[in-house]
């Protein structure tokens, strides 16, 4: 069954139906908005990826071929799936036909592990876990099975590519097909459509419901500032599964308005730059540790970059140093992006004046977000001040899933979803991201909780005592250092890293640096004092 309120809460009624009033919701599911397109766009080219191209017409039929399948396999209504598949035209499959029988994917990362698979489908309750046979040289029909071996309520396997032989896995291509007749219990708009990862604070990921109506509304109102059309030529450079290359507009923004998605494999230049030329790509997203890759490759080669019109980065702040050499190295215009993946999304816009584009982190995308800066007490802060940023709106969640005691602390009484992002807003709405309050590192956009990793650590029966912290760092702005206090041998990096990837836990996740001390500072409170394991970093 759908999730109900107690596990996702959503908009009071008179709130949802002024959405729906002022034609930010569209009533369409992605499932139908997939089969007007096809009507409007048939022959056009809907996505490309290394080794297929697909029309509107087709990507529908396979659409409604997988569907089919997939409900082969029981899968109805309200039944939750972990979908991790690489950028590839199988994921843009997959998702439209989970999204026709009203299935809901959790969006995992290429990047996930055990650690993080297991706790996502046991919180989600998911029956099945979608997964590329190899991808970067990783086997994760190996990653589905341990999780199967886990979390009994993973019923399924499904690869996309080589099943390998293992009980309970199955091949994409190759599901029971069950008849095609109409399907009995169709989903509704204002369905949950989706499970995105938070970037999390807390020691276990949470998710983040996000509605067709919520979901769609973002996408389009983030092609319209774009100015995207039927011309227009998305490439997805980042992982598709997250949500600034999925609907920032993203893939889900490109075919809204008819244009066509790219996915490239690898965000390298080698790959990237060859797509941009043979596709004609208008428009891609970067994070700020590609931008300086990017730039040197665009200065070293000579491909054709020429139709390149805007390259939006974002996901972490974009050094005002770097902001200035993007448009005349890549030909195009810069737009900073400042989202999340719990909903506000903010962009600069084409044509700001260099000083807003350069320097500012964007504005909210639709008149009915609202915004409030706040001090510690929770007090609006005068104009123009520093202070936390809330939100609420149309497309910004009001609670995540199964996660009652954090709604309480995430929210304030009247729905507004405290982001710990410290910004500054100017008289023309523009956002400045100036720090945060989380307790969060931003490894170049990449989101580390640090209470769930210091939870990893203490699994480790050698460390006594944890505090990971982030500090500046020139290749992604922030890397993460542990602090450990070790029972009796030192545990070093290598040692942490052994124990991390033991466990399952993500790459990225893994501390960069190790610093062993005798005791953690402790604030006066009790707690222990970040600040001041920070202050040991820079002064160091
Ligand atoms: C500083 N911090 C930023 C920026 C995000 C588009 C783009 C990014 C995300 C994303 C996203 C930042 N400058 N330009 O979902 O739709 C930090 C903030 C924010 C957190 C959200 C999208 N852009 N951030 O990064 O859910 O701290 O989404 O609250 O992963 O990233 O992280 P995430």
């Amino acid at each position: 069954a759908q999730p109900d309120e107690a596990d996702a809460p959503t908009w009071p009624a008179e709130t949802a139906e002024s959405y729906r009033r002022a034609g930010y919701w569209a009533g369409r599911t992605f499932g139908a908005q997939l089969r007007d397109l096809a009507a409007a766009h048939a022959d056009r080219t809907a996505v490309v990826d290394a080794d297929r191209r697909m029309t509107y017409a087709e990507l529908d039929r396979a659409v409604d071929a997988l569907a089919a399948g997939l409900r082969g396999l029981g899968l109805q209504r309200g039944d939750t799936v972990v979908l991790q598949l690489p950028n590839g035209a199988d994921f843009v499959v997959t998702w439209f036909a989970l999204q026709r029988l009203g299935v809901v994917p959790v969006h995992a990362l290429p990047g996930h592990r055990a650690a993080e698979i297991t706790h996502l489908a046991a919180l989600s309750g998911a029956v099945a876990h979608i997964v590329p046979d190899v991808h970067a040289r990783f086997d994760y029909r190996e990653l589905a099975a341990t999780v199967r071996a886990q979390v009994p309520g993973v019923r399924h396997v499904v690869v996309a590519g080589e099943p390998g032989g293992r009980d309970g896995a199955v091949a994409l291509g190759d599901l029971p097909e069950p008849g095609t007749g109409p399907i009995e219990d169709a989903p509704s708009s204002s369905d949950v459509a989706l499970l995105l990862l938070s970037g999390g604070t807390t020691g276990v990921p949470k998710l983040i419901p996000r509605t067709h109506d919520d979901y769609a509304y973002n996408a389009l109102a983030a092609a319209r500032i774009c100015g995207l059309d039927a011309d227009s030529v998305y490439l997805a450079v980042l992982p598709v599964a997250f949500n600034f290359t999925m609907s920032c507009p993203g893939l889900l923004g490109v075919l809204a308005v008819g244009g066509t998605a790219v996915l490239s494999g690898s965000p390298d230049p080698s790959t990237t730059f060859p797509l941009i030329e043979r596709e004609r790509v208008t428009i891609t997203a970067l994070n700020p540790p590609l931008t300086p890759v990017w730039i040197e490759e665009a200065r070293r080669t000579s491909h054709d970059l020429s139709s390149l019109q805007v390259v939006q980065i974002g996901s972490a702040r974009l050094a005002d140093e770097i902001a200035p050499l993007v448009e005349p190295a890549l030909g195009a215009t810069l737009q900073q992006v400042f989202g999340m993946a719990e909903g506000l999304l903010n962009l600069t816009l084409l044509d700001d004046p260099d000083e807003l584009k350069y320097t500012t982190q964007g504005r909210p995308i639709s008149p009915a977000d609202e915004i409030r800066v706040v001090d510690t007490d929770g007090h609006d802060v005068p104009p123009g001040e520093a202070g936390e940023l809330l939100t609420r709106g149309p497309y910004t969640l009001r609670g995540y899933y199964r996660a009652p005691e954090h709604n309480a602390r995430s929210f304030t009484a009247d729905g507004f979803y405290r982001t710990g992002d410290v910004v500054r807003q100017l008289p023309t709405g523009h956002l400045n991201v100036v720090g945060r309050v989380k307790d969060q590192i931003n490894r170049g956009g990449e989101k580390i909780a640090a209470t769930e990793v210091e939870g990893h650590l203490l699994a480790h029966p050698g460390i006594a005592a944890a505090a990971v912290v982030g500090t500046p760092d020139e290749r992604f702005g922030e890397r993460s250092v542990a602090f450990l206090v070790c029972r009796d041998e030192p545990v070093g990096k290598v040692a942490v890293a052994r124990h991390l990837r033991a466990l399952g836990v993500a790459q990225y996740k893994h501390p960069d640096q190790v610093e062993l001390v005798d005791a953690l500072p402790l604030t006066p409170v009790g707690k222990i004092d970040k600040n001041a394991l920070r202050e040991r970093l820079v002064s160091a």
